[in-house]
């Protein structure tokens, strides 16, 4: 029999698919839908192996779905806006549009040889002006809300990319793509007003039940509310008072210095006619203005000719210092400093030679322990040296202290977060423009709609530094739409997040020519109920996606203030690295075994060190090109390699031995079906009235396996979902010697492997489909049900009553969590309509039996 010939198969089965429109899908109010969604990729020039993991996630979910009956809406599209694009048209004299639409065409087609379910009629690609003229409409409205703004700002500035980034954009003091060191720089800039949400995306972060617990606590962390106070420090002899932001407004009494940054109004008051406090503000404005690029900077103060007054203390003053550590964006810019329980004041105060005063102590403490040395005690305990707080716990004492401050209108108690505005602005020209005009005489005038979209000009000079478009005085200069002179464009392009935080919306009706999206589409599509991609996204793109969807509802469109709702992360591919004598990094495609078992170079035979398994990476070569590997061993063996030996969220090593595994399983399964099928007879044979033990035995497996793949697929447990498949095969090789006596139940078992491999292995899966007599589209066919009676012993039938009276009853597994049976019970649809709107008082459960839903009365 001759082998498997993927070759033929994927390509004969994904036009099958592309001829008869499968996954092309229509709003359908009788079918329940489900929107799964993979992060679009930014088309950099080729498919790599992380988004062959992505999308194979995402294609599993969106089949599963289909056959469970859903409408699937499963698009795709292409983050095409970005640096990368005008870095390489210098490079290689290609324009960025070219450039990009050359890579979207490649990287299709390799998406195509995967089997994947996209419904490609809905694809988008951000660069088109279709799309963002309705993203520069949305920024109208934003601006018209007041949501947009422009202001005078210290920003991040990237000398390399020669532009602004976002504070998420600097890591550890550098251009997250550049690696360049960031600068500060004074530039008038573009906002979006994500703080106003803070409290909103902070407090809903909880009604995000199906995102992974990391990625919650990531954007809480980055949200970063605070509970403090603001204090005002009286300065004698000067018109302003000192406002500081602390959150522990109980070691007031410690208090030894106050500090401001040095971009703080009085700096730069106190600047005017102090040369050396000009030379030290230009000093610590070369740093970027992250809070990490200034963690690690050495500790540098100014000490100024001003002092303030201790708010409690008569007669006591203390020095009003200008100093790098203190961010002129964060609480008021201003601090008080308490070296005695604060590392960073006290690392301040041993290198100026200030006071060290211990006012809070630990329960147990003689005068040893309230003796600081080199370590700030920054731990609650009880109050000491601090007059009417003296005795007080810490919490205790910020309540008494903020009264107090309150009181004698020195203060008050402040709720503070860590979130900024969100700086939108970048100084390139492969962005969407900002539909704004900046006239002389009006100042900022938004863009009329009528004349959206602004589209960026063709003819552009990438060769100079700075930024293009401001460089382009034809397409710089235009007529003011409020009085008619003369004008000019605003010149800035969108951060390329903006065009990621409304995309999944766009999907929904992607041709819509009046509005990014319709209500109706909008309503019956979203939210996304499965978006699947990398965890580097946490904070940036997850958190700016729930803004906008925030903003968008405030300007009246109608979208979900969750627009995400599922969320799955998926883990890293990584692979071994290989080093030759030379200590080169080496791609595995150069690598050989010896017969000893030893690497080897493939082009001297020389012999190559082998390192750790990392994270695949250009850098260090240890690549696998994804479109070797499809057209080695076909898109199911990729496919089925990534699903295979890692839950999704896990980091995947890969390996060659794991993917000939694949490849011999599909072989084998293959030619299982190819043997057999001529000999069980036809599809929808009758079940025989007796069957042998055997059969029985193979018949309880198929459903236990039909159960368990199930559940496993629910909670993204696809590696277990493959290894039961695998059992199953197993199972039924077991019994084909006997097929004479059992070709119902080997039949059923094909049938049912077949249907149960198919997210997984879409075109093997099609193929067995045909080769086992059936003439539909597998993608048509439902999802194979597991007969409860073959599970008897894991299941219990638990009574669900409402107020003590029998409504339903539901199967659970045998011992599962009160929460799970519960969830069940009310998923119940009689029960659902019982409860409608009533309020739930409470829920009584009792294992395996009982759940009686109390209502209020
Ligand atoms: C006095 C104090 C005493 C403080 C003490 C801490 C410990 P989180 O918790 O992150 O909100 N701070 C306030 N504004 C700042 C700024 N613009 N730049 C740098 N530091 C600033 O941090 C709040 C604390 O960070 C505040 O409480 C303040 O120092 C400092 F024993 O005030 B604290
Ligand atoms: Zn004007």
């Amino acid at each position: 029999m001759s082998r498997y010939n993927f070759k033929k198969t994927e390509a004969f089965w994904q036009k099958v698919w592309e001829d008869n429109k499968t996954f092309f899908v229509s709003k359908n109010t009788s079918q329940p839908k489900y929107y799964v969604l993979e992060m679009f990729p930014y088309p950099s020039g080729r498919i790599h192996m992380g988004h062959v993991r992505n999308y194979t996630l995402g294609d599993l979910v969106a089949r599963y779905k289909r056959a469970r009956g859903f409408n699937v809406l499963h698009p795709m599209g292409w983050d095409a806006f970005g640096l990368p694009a005008e870095n390489a048209a210098i490079q290689n004299n290609v324009h960025p549009a070219l450039w990009t639409q050359d890579n979207i065409k490649t990287m299709k087609k390799q998406l195509k040889s995967m089997g994947l379910s996209y419904d490609w009629s809905r694809e988008i690609a951000t660069c088109d002006p279709d799309y963002y003229k309705h993203e520069q409409k949305m920024f109208l409205d934003f601006f018209e809300k007041g949501l947009a703004y422009k202001k005078e700002s210290w920003v991040n500035w990237d000398p390399i990319e020669n532009t602004v980034l976002a504070n998420e954009q600097v890591i550890d003091g550098k251009g997250w793509r550049s690696g360049a060191n960031v600068e500060k720089r004074k530039l008038s800039q573009w906002f979006l007003k994500i703080s106003a949400f803070s409290e909103e995306l902070l407090g809903d972060i909880s009604s995000l039940d199906k995102w992974p617990k990391k990625v919650k606590l990531m954007q809480e962390n980055w949200i970063g509310k605070s509970q403090g106070a603001h204090i005002n420090f009286e300065i004698p002899d000067f018109p302003q008072k000192l406002k500081v932001y602390t959150t522990r407004p109980d070691t007031i009494f410690g208090a030894t210095f106050c500090a401001i940054s040095v971009n703080h109004p009085i700096s730069q008051f106190l600047a005017k006619t102090d040369k050396d406090l000009r030379s030290f503000i230009e000093d610590c404005n070369r740093l970027g203005t992250s809070e990490a690029s200034l963690e690690t900077a050495e500790k540098k103060g100014f000490c100024t000719p001003l002092i303030c007054l201790h708010p409690f203390i008569k007669g006591k003053s203390l020095p009003i210092f200008i100093a790098n550590f203190v961010l002129m964006d964060y609480g008021t810019g201003a601090i008080f400093g308490c070296p005695a329980h604060d590392q960073r004041d006290l690392d301040f105060a041993r290198k100026y030679h200030l006071d060290v005063i211990p006012v809070v102590a630990p329960e147990k403490y003689d005068n040893e322990t309230l003796c600081i040395d080199k370590t700030a005690f920054s731990e609650n305990g009880y109050m000491i040296n601090s007059y009417f707080l003296n005795g007080l716990d810490t919490e205790a004492a910020k309540i008494k202290v903020i009264k107090r401050l309150e009181n004698e209108n020195k203060g008050q108690k402040s709720v503070n977060f860590r979130l900024r505005d969100w700086g939108v602005s970048r100084q390139r020209y492969w962005g969407c423009p900002i539909p704004i005009i900046l006239c002389k005489d009006c100042g900022i005038v938004p863009v009329p709609e009528t004349q959206l979209p602004v589209t960026l000009p063709k003819d552009i000079d990438l060769t100079q530094p700075g930024n293009p478009l401001d460089l382009n005085s034809d397409w710089k200069k235009t007529v003011c739409p409020g009085c008619g002179g003369p004008a000019e464009r605003e010149t800035d392009t969108f951060d390329t997040f903006f065009e990621s935080s409304w995309y999944f919306a766009r999907f929904v009706d992607p041709q819509n020519k009046i509005t990014g999206f319709s209500s109706e589409n909008s309503k019956y599509w979203l939210p996304v109920d499965q978006y699947i991609g990398g965890v580097e996204h946490a904070v940036l793109h997850l958190l700016y996606s729930r803004f906008f969807a925030r903003a968008l509802k405030v300007c009246g469109y109608v979208i979900d203030k969750e627009p995400l709702s599922g969320l799955m992360t998926q883990g890293m591919i990584c692979h071994s690295t290989y080093k030759n004598q030379e200590g080169k990094w080496v791609t595995p495609s150069d690598v050989t075994f010896d017969d000893m078992g030893k690497a080897r170079s493939k082009c001297d035979g020389s012999a190559i060190t082998i390192g750790r398994s990392e994270k695949m990476s250009k850098s260090k070569k240890n690549v696998v090109d994804p479109e070797n590997i499809i057209s080695t061993y076909g898109a199911d063996t990729a496919r089925l390699f990534m699903l295979s030996d890692s839950p999704p969220e896990r980091d995947l090593d890969w390996t060659d031995s794991g993917v000939e595994g694949a490849w011999r399983y599909i072989n084998r399964l293959w030619k299982l079906v190819n043997e057999l099928s001529t000999q069980i007879g036809r599809p929808n044979s009758k079940e025989p009235k007796t069957m042998s033990k055997q059969a029985h035995k193979l018949k309880a497996r198929i459903h236990k396996t039909i159960f368990s793949v199930t559940s496993d697929i629910e909670k993204f447990h696809f590696n277990k979902a493959v290894a039961r498949i695998r059992q199953l095969t197993n199972d039924i090789e077991e019994i084909r010697s006997d097929k004479q006596k059992n070709m119902w139940v080997i039949r059923y078992g094909l049938e049912t492997l077949t249907k149960l491999i198919n997210p997984m292995m879409p075109h093997l899966a099609e193929e067995l489909w045909v080769c086992l007599g059936f003439e539909t589209l597998l993608a048509d066919t439902p999802w194979p049900e597991a007969d409860p009676q073959f599970l008897e012993e894991e299941w219990a039938t638990v009574a669900v009553q409402i107020n003590g009276k029998l409504r339903g009853t539901v199967d659970v597994l045998k011992n599962q969590s009160e929460k799970a049976t519960e969830d069940l019970a009310l998923n119940l649809p009689a029960i659902k309509t019982k409860i409608h709107n009533k309020k739930i008082h409470k829920i009584i459960v009792v294992k395996n039996r009982i759940v009686n839903v109390v209502l209020e009365k």
